[in-house]
């Protein structure tokens, strides 16, 4: 599926994969979330308290689903709207999971984010987990995005790196609670043009990007408490 070979460390515990998935595994990643959106529609997040909408939409896969809206953010094993449990996570994401994460568990959740062009998200850690000895692992298709990370301070001095379609990212160990962002999603290149405009048809106006994040939310039966 795969090179590791070319990780690149862009902090310790941050492990950013260029072009991880190959064009064959992200057409196949494509085809299961295509899958996935048919049963879980996208939403539109809200902020906790305020209301105020999210620009990306959202859906997850996973035996757990984050959502946000106006009671707060939380985990829940069902679709806001449809009250249906969430399908299956891609298999193509499990087996990245399970080549990149170095966690002896599978993921819970994989929320799928879908950013239209124009779509953002702001500086944010991920600490709705409980589990947080497994990292964060996030995978890219679609049109390429300015992703910013920065330390374990909202005011720490970030960086911003490019993420093209099939990259992966572990976000773990000292990174684990990193704040990062999606500044914003870029035109994709002229060589990497391919799935950009077919992505998701229905889904995602062209030129938009999806990401999915794998993540572990409770510690595995046995495991310590952390
Ligand atoms: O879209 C991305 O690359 C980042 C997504 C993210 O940080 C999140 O879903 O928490
Ligand atoms: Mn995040």
């Amino acid at each position: 599926m795969a090179a590791t070979a070319r990780a690149v460390a862009l902090a310790p515990g941050l492990i950013h994969h260029p072009g991880y998935l190959d064009a064959g595994a992200r057409a196949n990643l494509a085809r299961e979330v295509a899958a996935a959106l048919a049963l879980a529609p996208p939403v539109t997040p809200r902020m906790p308290r305020t209301g105020r909408p999210f620009s990306v939409r959202m859906t997850n896969c996973g035996a757990l689903g984050w959502v946000s809206d106006e009671a707060g953010y939380r985990y829940q094993p069902h679709h806001p709207e449809t009250g249906a449990p969430w399908p299956e996570i891609p298999p193509t994401a499990l087996a990245a999971w399970a080549a990149l994460s170095g966690y002896p568990a599978p993921p819970e959740a994989c929320l799928v984010n879908l950013y239209a062009p124009g779509a953002r998200m702001g500086l944010h850690q991920d600490r709705d987990e409980i589990d947080r000895a497994a990292p964060v692992l996030s995978l890219s298709l679609g049109s390429p995005a300015l992703f910013r990370y920065g330390g374990l301070r909202r005011g720490d001095p970030t960086r911003s790196v490019r993420l093209q379609p099939g990259d992966a990212v572990v976000i773990g160990g000292p990174a684990r609670l990193i704040f990062h962002g999606i500044d914003r999603i870029l035109a994709p290149e002229a060589d990497l043009l391919g799935p950009a405009d077919a992505l998701l048809p229905g889904f995602l106006p062209s030129g938009g990007r999806c990401n999915l994040t794998l993540r572990r939310v409770n510690p595995p039966r046995g495991a310590a408490p952390p």
